[in-house]
């Protein structure tokens, strides 16, 4: 019978790659993420390889995320795989010259989102019981600070300490979790974080070699076919050409 992964943050990035390494392998797909005609358009690119349920959702929208699980029809009410991917950073500014708001949407997003989710999904992931897996996305932003990281960075840290205490509470169920740390990843998230400045992304890019979301894609199909015995509690990937720097001194003059 063929397994069942809900995927949030599916229109872009690593969770729509995700979903194509996924559905091509068969796994039935509950694809999430606020644009519709996105979702809508990669279920067509999926015809015939997988099922797909689309729920446009924004995960800080409590209500919508149980009306999508509570009414989750067969095949798609019995989940193998949650990968708790939805997440932004916005601003890469000192915190003192932040916006307040920026802040609040992060911790929204990919605080209470994931959790909000993860709550919501829990039951059914305890039925499955043996081999079924959370994968949360976290980032190197929640292990390393760097400058104008602030509150992504403790978002991020928030989903490393949040994945390993879930593993206590799921102790004996079966349940797997994983907390997947990625570091340089090309996507629209620098768009999204730089408010559209394409000359940014180009730069932040350029000669890097970055990771790409199909890399983090392969890593996540490697994750979820890991033997049931088996938990990856953590797992942080860079590309080779991203390493640490010196601690900053200043100096005075
Ligand atoms: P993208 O911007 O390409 O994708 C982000 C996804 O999150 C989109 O599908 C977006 O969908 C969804 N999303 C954002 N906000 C919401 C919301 N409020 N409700 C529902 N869905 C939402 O970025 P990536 O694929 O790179 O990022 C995916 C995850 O990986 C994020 O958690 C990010 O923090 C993390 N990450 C990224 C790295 C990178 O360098 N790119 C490195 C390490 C971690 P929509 O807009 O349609 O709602
Ligand atoms: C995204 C990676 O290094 O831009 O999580 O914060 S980084």
């Amino acid at each position: 019978m063929s397994k069942t992964a809900f995927i949030t943050g599916a229109t872009s990035g690593f969770g729509r790659a995700c979903a194509l390494r996924f559905g091509r392998a068969g796994w039935n797909l509950i694809l999430t993420g606020r644009r519709q005609e996105r979702l809508e358009a990669l279920k067509d690119e999926l015809a015939g390889d997988c099922q797909v349920l689309c729920c446009a959702l924004d995960v800080r929208d409590a209500a919508a995320v149980k009306a999508c699980v509570d009414g989750l029809p067969a095949p798609f009410d019995a989940i193998d795989l949650l990968l708790n991917n939805a997440g932004l950073a916005l601003g890469t500014e000192a915190a003192q010259d932040c916006d307040p708001d920026d802040w609040k949407q992060m911790i929204d997003t990919n605080i209470t989102g994931l959790t909000t989710v993860t709550h919501a999904l829990l039951p059914k992931l305890i039925e499955t019981g043996a081999g079924a897996a959370i994968i949360n996305i976290g980032s190197i932003a929640g292990h390393w600070p760097y400058p104008g990281g602030n509150v992504y960075c403790g978002t991020k840290a928030f989903v490393e300490q949040f994945s390993y205490a879930l593993r206590c509470d799921l102790s004996g169920t079966g349940v797997r979790v994983s907390n997947l740390a990625p570091g340089l990843s090309e996507s629209e998230f620098t768009l999204v974080r730089t408010g559209g400045d394409k000359a940014a992304y180009d730069q932040l890019y350029q000669g890097a070699a970055p990771i790409q979301p199909e890399d983090i894609a392969e890593t996540v199909f490697w994750l979820a076919s890991l033997p049931a015995h088996l938990n990856v509690n953590q797992l942080e990937i860079m590309p080779v050409s991203q390493a640490w720097s010196p601690f900053s001194i200043h100096r005075q003059s």
